[in-house]
């Protein structure tokens, strides 16, 4: 067998950023994945995520997001990558949405700086969306979009600057913790390693990697659409229109970016949950016209520009819990063994935070984040099932 400090089992968004933590702090580090580096099989491909501060989910997110936008900066220094565009977010809706008075809420926890605007001024302020007369929105300067996959690979590339040994395109077979708290063997097709520790982020995986933990994920099938607007993308540019999560009466949710990648590759949108079950063997990746045609419908009475023409789709997954918390910690019964999983659609603006955490668990038993909303146990849903609604 060979041997290293810390396994990391998954190198998508959480896992090389748990690998990068780890190696930076002198830890011999494996890591494996079963496809390629900063691949498009997951959850963390299609060019962009929404990165904001006011989180509606819940205010105790507020300080990792915090840490994450000082991450995120310090991994574009010291990757010399372009990660992180601040355009401004809009949360919109009617004021007692979760998705309005939950960012409300948020924002006056932590003194964050934004404004209330009503529909009126949101539509003189950015004309390209259309609420109701009776839809307001939080604005958020500080929010915009991190880019997944080249922030994979910023992670993957220190992290074997830092002395990683991450291998790609072998899967793991097993993993078993050794008796007493004492280390891990895995098994993979090529061999068996054995490490001290070890952290798993197996993304869509977890129902299969982590059954024990009694936790009731549920992999979702998410398509994200990218549409030419009507009339071109001048309106949609960052400096003109937001990123955006706006919230229909019977709770859908849909959001949207602007323009960021030039006038030909249109502009990106997708509804935030309204996933089909799923495993990852199962993701259908085709994009068939009729979710197109219910998408461009919702879309078309509130970003009426943008369902112009569908230029392309991609389908992704998210990992979703009862609550919609993520699940960070020591694995219940094998402490030398930590879980990140579950982001359930949110997590991504936090890969860098996840990845200090995961390494400070790994490393130290403890961290100084607050995690206790993200405690490894099985979850009761915390609020209804959304119904569709056009
Ligand atoms: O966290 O803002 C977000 C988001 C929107 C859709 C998926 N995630």
């Amino acid at each position: 067998d060979r041997s290293y400090d810390v396994a990391v089992i998954g190198l998508g968004a959480m896992g090389s950023a748990a690998a990068y933590h780890l190696a930076a702090r002198g830890q011999r580090v494996l890591g494996l994945e079963r496809f390629g580096p900063a691949h498009d099989r997951g959850s963390s491909h299609g060019g962009s995520r929404i990165i904001r501060q006011a989180y509606f989910e819940h205010p105790d997110y507020v300080p990792l997001l915090l840490r994450s936008y000082e991450l995120w900066e310090a991994l574009e220094r010291d990757s010399g990558s372009d990660l992180l565009t601040v355009t401004g977010a809009l949360m919109v809706g009617r004021p007692d949405t979760r998705t309005v008075a939950g960012s409300r809420d948020s924002a006056l926890r932590w003194g964050l700086a934004h404004e209330m605007l009503e529909a009126g001024d949101i539509r003189r302020r950015f004309p390209t969306m259309a609420p109701q007369a009776d839809e307001v929105a939080l604005y958020e300067e500080r929010g915009g979009f991190v880019r997944p996959e080249a922030a994979v690979a910023a992670h993957i590339g220190l992290a074997e600057r830092a002395g990683a040994d991450l291998r790609f395109h072998e899967p793991v077979h097993t993993w078993t913790a050794l008796p007493g708290g004492d280390g891990v063997r895995i098994a993979t097709g090529e061999g068996s390693y054995t490490a001290a520790r070890l952290v798993v982020c197996p993304g869509a995986w977890a129902p299969r990697l982590l059954a024990d933990l009694g936790v009731d994920f549920t992999v979702e099938r998410q398509v994200q659409y990218w549409f030419a607007p009507r009339g071109g993308t001048a309106p949609f540019t960052p400096d003109r229109h937001p990123v955006y999560v706006w919230e229909a009466p019977a709770g859908v949710q849909v959001y949207g970016f602007p323009a960021y990648e030039g006038p030909d590759e249109g502009v990106k949108t997708a509804f935030f949950r309204r996933g089909t079950a799923c495993t990852p063997e199962s993701l259908d990746r085709r994009v068939h016209p009729a979710e197109i045609a219910a998408i461009a419908d919702h879309l078309s009475t509130r970003v009426p520009d943008l369902p112009g023409r569908f230029l392309r789709g991609a389908a992704c997954m998210y990992t979703t819990t009862a609550d919609e918390h993520f699940v960070i910690g020591a694995h219940p019964e094998h402490p030398q063994v930590t879980v990140a999983c579950g982001f359930s659609g949110h997590g991504f603006k936090f890969t860098p935070v996840v990845g200090e955490i995961a390494a400070d668990l790994a490393t130290e038993g403890t961290t100084a984040h607050p995690v206790d909303l993200f405690e490894p146990r099985p979850r009761r849903a915390a609020a209804e099932p959304q119904e569709v609604a056009r």
